[in-house]
């Protein structure tokens, strides 16, 4: 399709935009610079950040029980590199995509490659799917993958992990993402120890051909698909494996694959501490992995991750390099509405989290006042820094207010002439 987002819809809607935005920026850059707060300093931060989109989340998703397709869906890798070279374009905050294998079906490197480099993408980590069989294949992933208990099996979902790693080093990515979904539902119907290790001998061949400047991500989740037990349920067993891995194996916090009271914010601050925390996928929830947009549901949990997260930056913690992106499903919202709001709810965290008084809260620390530390995280986290965001965007040619350009730009109605509509309902989507 020809221009995807037309610049002149762009440069008209933040025209109409612009005064009110100088306004609020420059009455922001007073009000912070009360507080010794450089407004310039913590735009340009806001500006080099960028998260990932994953490119299964620019389609519909769905529930267990049914999916409800939207007009326009994409209908192969191309559709959805364009519709995340769409969000992109708006918000500037998301120059990457983060690869499914094998829902992306991904038979022409060279054309791929080629593609992404016009959109202006860059391919982020990969992630494996051995939690679906696929037609054809020959051992079923129905009891488990890297654990399963039959060797063949084991070696079917490694040498697809194998595959993924080809894939990428082709496309320029630097980092897999491994995620199973093997566990269990009866008590008694595997054994933990034996299973375990089983994994650990999976992952050490995955691990075996990691290219030199590669990392893996393995992903924990405390249950679904499996109910009663999953082989890597949460940050400790993610943690031993990191360690018996090596140094190119991290942790990856996914914020739904915690059990709901679970305070995140301080296994990432453990995760810093040792060195091994990877990345994150984010999106929010409040029963399980609800998948949803990332701060709908608690925005200060949010910011209270990237809180660590900054203070780690600040203290300049060893190793520290955390990969940033999605992952979340849309079931009512136009995905590519829901991930541009999502993008910049996670820049709104991390322009907060930088406007911390981290001088005056480690006194407070101290001190033990307990009410003025908490007060000082909740100065950051009430200061509304959109203007800061806003500006970060138009600097860099986005729009000041992505949603309302996207609607203005009609990308959805002129998608939805040229792609079929979907007509897959079946649920069953992770
Ligand atoms: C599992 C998960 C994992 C998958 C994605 C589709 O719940 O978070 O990251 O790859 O969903
Ligand atoms: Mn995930
Ligand atoms: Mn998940």
């Amino acid at each position: 399709m020809g221009e995807r987002i037309a610049a002149t819809v762009i440069e008209a809607d933040n025209a109409k935009r612009r005064p009110a935005l100088d306004a609020d920026y420059a009455a922001l850059g007073e009000r912070l610079a009360r507080r010794g707060v450089d407004i310039e300093a913590i735009r340009q931060k806001v500006a080099a950040y960028g998260v990932a989109i994953p490119s299964w989340g620019v389609g519909t998703g769905g529930t267990r029980f049914a999916r409800f397709p939207g007009p326009g869906e994409p209908r192969h890798i191309f559709d959805k590199l364009n519709d995340c070279a769409v969000i992109q374009a708006l918000t500037r905050a998301t120059p990457s995509v983060s690869l499914h294998i094998p829902w992306d079906k991904v038979d022409d490197l060279g054309e791929l490659t080629d593609t992404a480099s016009t959109l202006g993408l860059r391919f982020d980590a990969m992630n494996s799917n051995t939690f679906q069989d696929q037609p054809g294949q020959s051992h079923s992933y129905k009891f488990g993958s890297l654990s399963h208990s039959d060797s063949a099996t084991r070696n079917q979902a490694i040498e697809h992990n194998l595959e993924c790693i080809a894939i990428g080093k082709a496309l320029g990515s630097t980092a897999l993402t491994v995620w199973v979904g093997d566990g269990s539902n009866f008590p008694g119907q595997s054994h933990f120890t034996r299973s375990f290790e089983r994994y650990l001998e999976s992952m050490r061949a995955i691990y075996a051909d990691l290219p030199d400047d590669w990392r893996v991500f393995t992903e924990h989740k405390i249950f679904e698909p499996a109910f009663y037990s999953t082989v890597v349920q949460d940050w400790g067993t993610n943690y031993l494996i990191a360690q018996e891995l090596g140094p190119k194996a991290f942790c990856l916090v996914d914020l739904g694959h915690h059990a709901p009271t679970v305070n995140i914010e301080m296994i990432v601050a453990r995760l810093v501490q040792f060195g091994k925390l990877g990345g994150f996928h984010f999106n929010d929830s409040r029963y399980g992995d609800d998948d949803l947009d990332t701060g709908a549901i608690d925005p200060y949990r949010l910011f209270l991750v990237f809180n660590e997260l900054v203070d780690a930056e600040t203290r300049g913690a060893k190793g520290f390099d955390p990969a940033h992106m999605l992952d979340q499903s849309h079931n009512v919202t136009d995905p590519i509405e829901s991930l541009m709001t999502s993008a910049m709810e996670v820049q709104r965290a991390y322009a907060q989290a930088l406007i911390v008084d981290r001088v005056a809260l480690a006194a407070f620390q101290d001190d033990n006042d307990a009410l003025m530390a908490s007060e000082t995280l909740k100065q950051a986290f009430r200061t509304d820094v959109e203007p800061i965001l806003a500006k970060a965007r138009l600097d860099a040619g986005g729009a000041i207010a992505p949603v309302p350009c996207y609607r203005a730009a009609g990308y959805r109605a002129k998608v939805a002439a040229e792609r079929p509509q979907s007509t897959s309902l079946g649920g069953g989507i992770v």
